[in-house]
């Protein structure tokens, strides 16, 4: 290796995100200003991703996927991020709800339900609850030993693509005396008697992803649905987060890069004072420092990508400071790109007002930044 390799992305990446680009361009982008106003599912998304091996193209070949690394996943949730955050939920939430699985499971088991997800059928994530976000070993739902089967009963909250997914990946307790160590993994289809969900919730953004608890009442299944060792469910949950808050990452840069996309082209057309307000150097620093920070964040989460790839021990520390940077600069970048727009860009002519409301999520799900910031600090050398 020389140094001519070193920061530099392969050949192969360079081409999935022109392929991406293109497909999200033509395919996505044209419907995300209607999915966000319309709070709809997209539809049109799902089914272009669907047909390119985009949607769960994490899923291995011998799985039936596209065996996509984790750096190749990141490119596509960013590409499709930089049009339209709702339809990026897509591959990342079947990554998030099929991680535990594929980290988890048996053969038999990865057999049964990842060449159904490569063929699209959806797979969300059910750890959090209402009584347990942050502090997520809280949890209450609970799996009890009836014969050879498991009964859950509780509800999860705030569940992505909830009542579209066919699967769930659901994290219950199994001996509340033993708190995070009586925790288990379970696989639950939409389909199993007793599975219900509740209305979707009325979001800021990410309004075309549905997001309802999900219920579950004497919920019955046989012990081949348990994907983690008894017991060891909230290790897998942790570990399951420490790769997928990468895809986060991924998702803000994106959708950080769309806005500066906007904001850009916008100050070369929009004349103030007889000129280009690019011509303006208020505005010019303003895009030098979006595109500055969107740059670095997207150093950060390749880099937690690889790590993510390589299992390296470094991997918690990386993914939670991609998630945190990437958020932050996010939520920072399309506020800018709002003022850059002014009027133009508070109202839904243009989607920079999507993009900052889609990005604030950001800095929340998949553990808020001030708990990336615990992950971080308890990851730093000394420690
Ligand atoms: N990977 C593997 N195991 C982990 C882990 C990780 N990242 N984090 C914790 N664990 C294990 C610990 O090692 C510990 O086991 P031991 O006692 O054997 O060491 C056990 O899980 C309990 O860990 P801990 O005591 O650190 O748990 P806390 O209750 O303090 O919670 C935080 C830790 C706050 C980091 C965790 O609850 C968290 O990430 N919360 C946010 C949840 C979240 O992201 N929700 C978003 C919804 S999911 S989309």
């Amino acid at each position: 290796m020389t140094t001519n390799d070193l920061y530099a992305l392969p050949l192969e990446y360079n081409d999935l995100r022109a392929s991406v680009r293109a497909l999200a361009e033509n395919e996505i982008a044209p419907h995300a200003g209607a999915v966000d106003e319309d709070h709809r599912f997209p539809q049109e998304a799902a089914d272009a991703l669907l047909k390119a091996g985009l949607s769960a193209a994490h899923v291995p070949t011998e799985f039936g996927g596209e065996g996509a690394d984790a750096l190749a996943v990141v490119i596509i949730i960013e590409e499709v991020a930089r049009v339209c955050a709702s339809s990026s939920l897509i591959p990342a939430v079947n990554k998030l709800g099929s991680l535990p699985l594929m980290l988890g499971g048996s053969k038999e088991q990865k057999e049964r339900w990842l060449p159904q997800l490569a063929k699209g059928s959806g797979f969300s994530y059910c750890l959090s609850e209402s009584e347990a976000g942050s502090d997520a070993s809280a949890l209450k739902t609970k799996a009890e030993r009836s014969g050879d089967n498991w009964v859950i009963n509780g509800s999860k909250k705030w569940i992505s693509n909830a009542g579209v997914s066919e699967f769930y990946t659901v994290i219950a307790q199994t001996d509340p005396s033993k708190g995070s160590k009586g925790i288990t993994a379970f696989i639950v289809e939409k389909s199993d008697a007793g599975v219900s969900f509740g209305a979707p919730e009325k979001k800021m953004g990410f309004r075309g992803s549905p997001t309802r608890e999900v219920y579950f009442d004497d919920v019955t299944i046989g012990d081949d649905r348990r994907i983690s060792e008894v017991g060891a469910g909230f290790a897998l949950a942790m570990d399951t987060l420490d790769h997928t808050r990468i895809t986060i990452a991924a998702q803000a840069l994106g959708i950080a890069q769309g806005a500066l996309d906007v904001a850009a082209k916008y100050s070369h057309e929009r004349k103030q004072f007889g000129k280009e307000i690019f011509d303006f150097q208020g505005v010019q620093f303003m895009l030098a420092d979006m595109a500055m920070n969107i740059e670095a964040a997207r150093q950060l989460t390749y880099a937690a990508a690889t790590r993510s790839e390589r299992g390296d021990k470094d991997l918690k520390f990386f993914s939670a400071a991609s998630k945190t940077f990437a958020s932050d600069v996010a939520m920072k970048v399309t506020q800018d790109a709002v003022q850059v727009l002014g009027g133009y860009g508070y109202v839904s002519d243009y989607p920079v007002e999507r993009m900052m409301r889609d990005a604030k999520l950001t800095q929340i799900y998949e553990g808020t930044n001030q708990i990336q910031r615990i992950v971080m600090a308890r990851n730093l050398p000394a420690n």
